[in-house]
This record gives C-alpha cells, sequence and structure tokens, in this order.
C-alpha cells in the first residue's frame, strides 16, 4: 500500500475547531434539551449586506446570459477588485500588482507554507491561530513532536502573555526564517501598535526573515493609532507578505475571498523576486476565486460596502463589550480571572488563574450551556486561558451573558 506521508503522521493532535465540536456533539447527545449556544470558532453569524447581495446577484444574473457569461477568471483575481483593494484597503501604499486575490487566508497560508518549503526556519507567537503550526508540519518544516508534548522542536514558540503585554521577545526570532505575525491577534485580542511593528521589521530585516503577517482582523480597529496594515511601517515592503481576507469584515467566512500582498521589493537570497515564485504557484494549483465572490467583495469595498463593512464589525464589536462586561461578574472577579483583548479585535482573551484551559472549557459548556474556545489549544502559552468569540447573534450573545454571570468557579 501506499506509505502514509511521515508529516502528516507528525501531526500531534486533531485541528482544535473540529475537536471542539466533537465534545460539543457528545454533551448534546447527552442532553438534548441544552440549548447551547457558540462563543467558541470565529465564525460570522449576521446576513449579508444589501449592498454586497446587489453585487454578488448582479454576477449571478449575469453568468445566465451570453454577453455576462466568463469561464476561468484571471489568473490572480479580477483587475477591478486588485485595484480597489489597493486604493481602498491600502490607500494607495502597495499598487495592484502586488494584491493577488484567493478563497481565503486559511487556504492562502497553506500556500505560502508550500512556496516557502520545509527548508525555512519558522516562528510563531504562542499562543496562535494553529494553522501557522499546523501547516508548518505537514509540510516538514516543524521537526519532532517536544518530549514533554508542549509543540515542536523545529518551531520557535515566543510566548505572548500578559507579562509582556501580548508582544513577543524579539530575539527568540531565528535568522533567516519565516515569522508568522498575527495583529489584531488571534487569540489574544491584542493589537501591536507602531512602534511594535517597527521592531518587527527592523528584526526581521536584520535577521534575513520574511514576515507572514495576518491582518484578518484589520477591518475590527478603531483606534485611529494603530496600525492596520505591516505595510504602514517603514522598511516592511522588503521583508513582509500580509495576508488578509473579506470573511470578518464582511461575513464572507462561506462565501470564501481573500488577498494577499507580496511587495515587488521582496526578494529570496538568490535575488529570486517572491512575487514570481508566489504567482508561478498560485498560476499552477489554484484557478483563481468565484467571479460571484470577487463581484461581492467588489461592492464591500465602495462607499456603501465600506459603511455596511463598519456597521457590520461595529455589531460584533458591541458583541465584545457585552462579553467582556459578562465577565467581569463577581463570580469571575472573585475567581481572579483577568480579561484581555475585546477592543480593536472580536476576541476576548481570559485568563482563570491555576485552572487548565480543557477544565474550564468543560465546566462552561456543563454548566451555561456555552461554547468557548480553551486557551490550550493555540499553544503551550495559552494554557489557563479561554478564548471568548464575539461572533454571534445579540440575542444568543446575550443569552449567553446571563448564564455566564451564574457559572460557579
Ligand atoms: N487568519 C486568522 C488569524 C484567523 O483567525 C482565521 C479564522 C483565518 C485566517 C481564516 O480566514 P479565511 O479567510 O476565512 O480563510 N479563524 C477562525 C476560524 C477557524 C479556522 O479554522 O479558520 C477562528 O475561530 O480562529
Amino acid at each position: 500500500m501506499i506509505p502514509r506521508n511521515p508529516h502528516i503522521a507528525n501531526l500531534s493532535s486533531g485541528y482544535l475547531f473540529p475537536e471542539i465540536s466533537k465534545r460539543r456533539n457528545a454533551f448534546a447527545k447527552e442532553h438534548p434539551e441544552a440549548k447551547i449556544i457558540s462563543l467558541g470558532i470565529g465564525n460570522t453569524t449576521e446576513p449579508l449586506t444589501a449592498h454586497v447581495v446587489e453585487g454578488l446577484s448582479s454576477e449571478v444574473a449575469a453568468l445566465g446570459t451570453p454577453a455576462g457569461y466568463s469561464g476561468y477568471g484571471e489568473d490572480l483575481g479580477l483587475t477591478a477588485l486588485r485595484e480597489r483593494i489597493a486604493s481602498a484597503v491600502y490607500g494607495g501604499i502597495v499598487s495592484p500588482e502586488e494584491v493577488f486575490i484567493s478563497d481565503g487566508a486559511k487556504c492562502d497560508i497553506g500556500r505560502f507554507q508550500w512556496l516557502f518549503g520545509a527548508g525555512a526556519a519558522v516562528a510563531v507567537q504562542d499562543p496562535a491561530y494553529p494553522v501557522y503550526v499546523d501547516g508548518s508540519v505537514m509540510i516538514g518544516a516543524a521537526g519532532k513532536t517536544k518530549a514533554d508534548g508542549s509543540g515542536y522542536e523545529g518551531i520557535a514558540y515566543m510566548p505572548c502573555t500578559a507579562e509582556n503585554g501580548f508582544f513577543p521577545d524579539l530575539s527568540l526570532i531565528p535568522r533567516n526564517g519565516l515569522v508568522y505575525f498575527c495583529s489584531p491577534n488571534n487569540p489574544t485580542g491584542a493589537v501591536a501598535t507602531k512602534a511594535q511593528l517597527k521592531s518587527l521589521v527592523d528584526t526581521a530585516r536584520e535577521k534575513g526573515c520574511v514576515i507572514l503577517f495576518d491582518a484578518a482582523y484589520s477591518a475590527y480597529i478603531r483606534d485611529p493609532e494603530l496600525p492596520r496594515s505591516i505595510f504602514e511601517i517603514e522598511g516592511s515592503r522588503s521583508c513582509a507578505i500580509e495576508i488578509n481576507s473579506f470573511s470578518k469584515p464582511i461575513g464572507f467566512t462561506g462565501v470564501r475571498l481573500g488577498w494577499s500582498v507580496v511587495p515587488k521589493e521582496l526578494a529570496f537570497a538568490d535575488g529570486t523576486p517572491v512575487m514570481k515564485d508566489w504567482t508561478r504557484l498560485m498560476t499552477t494549483v489554484f484557478n483563481g476565486a468565484s467571479n460571484i465572490a470577487q463581484k461581492g467583495g467588489l461592492a464591500s469595498l465602495d462607499e456603501t460596502g465600506l459603511a455596511e463593512t463598519r456597521a457590520l464589525t461595529d455589531y460584533y464589536l458591541e458583541n465584545a463589550r457585552l462579553i467582556r462586561e459578562a465577565l467581569s461578574l463577581p463570580n469571575f472577579a472573585a475567581a481572579g480571572v483577568e480579561l484581555y483583548g475585546g477592543y480593536n479585535a472580536p476576541y476576548i482573551w481570559a485568563r482563570f488563574p491555576g485552572r487548565k484551559s480543557w477544565d474550564v472549557f468543560d465546566r462552561i459548556l456543563r454548566e451555561c450551556h456555552v461554547v468557548c474556545t480553551p486557551g490550550a489549544g493555540f499553544g503551550p502559552a495559552g494554557e489557563s486561558f479561554i478564548r471568548f468569540s464575539s461572533f454571534g447573534h445579540r440575542e444568543q450573545v446575550a443569552e449567553a451573558c446571563a448564564r455566564l454571570g451564574k457559572l460557579s468557579l
């Protein structure tokens, strides 16, 4: 028989979110009467907005006509969409040829891992979105599992804790490596300042690294002082790639649309532009994002669409405020629970001192019938934390908050 891919066999556990679903489903089977509410996976819940639906449906209608039908589209995405992203999202600091349209940020992360290959050293914030580490394991870039089970030998984990303000010690970054950095952060909700990102960029340049900057939550930033893109930082064009998505700003988690920015200046050690190899990879193993999705994305970036995005992200930010309020109630305060995030970001990161994340997860599920995400699932430094997602219908979030207020700790 065909041998199993040893890199995939090297994964130490299942992917976090299906693991959580498994526990939720087992509980639901035991307690069919329980009305479970999810503050777990960061999945949008509110309907697509009117103007974006118009954009999507006008393309569907056009596809049903001889004049409007199109098959495979432009290789790297609709020119109009690349132009709109460069102007509406980046205010012209990147050019349309540097914007590559995709079917989402997660898929692009996987393809970048393929692009850089097993040879590049890897550094991640700890805790981090699990795809950075798990995808690195799958391509053979992570080395063996550590003896104590706390991660992989070949990955530089950079703890982001309350003590360091959730910004890592940059001396942990290896030379000539790929550095994953997410801001606004999943799961901590921390947003890096301009000064912090400048130090990251300076370190990356000095060490010959590439920063894979995941800005999937940039639309949640309200503080005008906080950077929304790595390309606002001087020097970033020669050391950074930005990944972004329509999922969290405008509810495209199911529609599927994203983009990455690869600057012209960014090059490998032998001088080859990264953009050249990325174009080669994308045109070989990806056949473009859906033309329907791209028209919806285009609508979301005109004046009306941007106003709708603002209203939608405001809605989830208000949920975040309600969750923070609930987690500040006396039962949490008495247990010494510390709260982080939830401002300029849709996640609240709560620390339960002296507790294990999965134990707290189980208790919240059993007592409150609320699903959350155990911090330990994001890396060793996530132990004792719980991530609460603000993606939910308001009445469900309010109900979950009321139940949390009665949790015994
Ligand atoms: N990047 C970050 C930092 C994310 O948190 C997520 C989704 C993505 C990328 C994925 O973006 P797409 O454009 O939709 O592909 N994180 C969610 C969903 C879980 C998952 O497996 O993607 C979360 O709950 O963490």
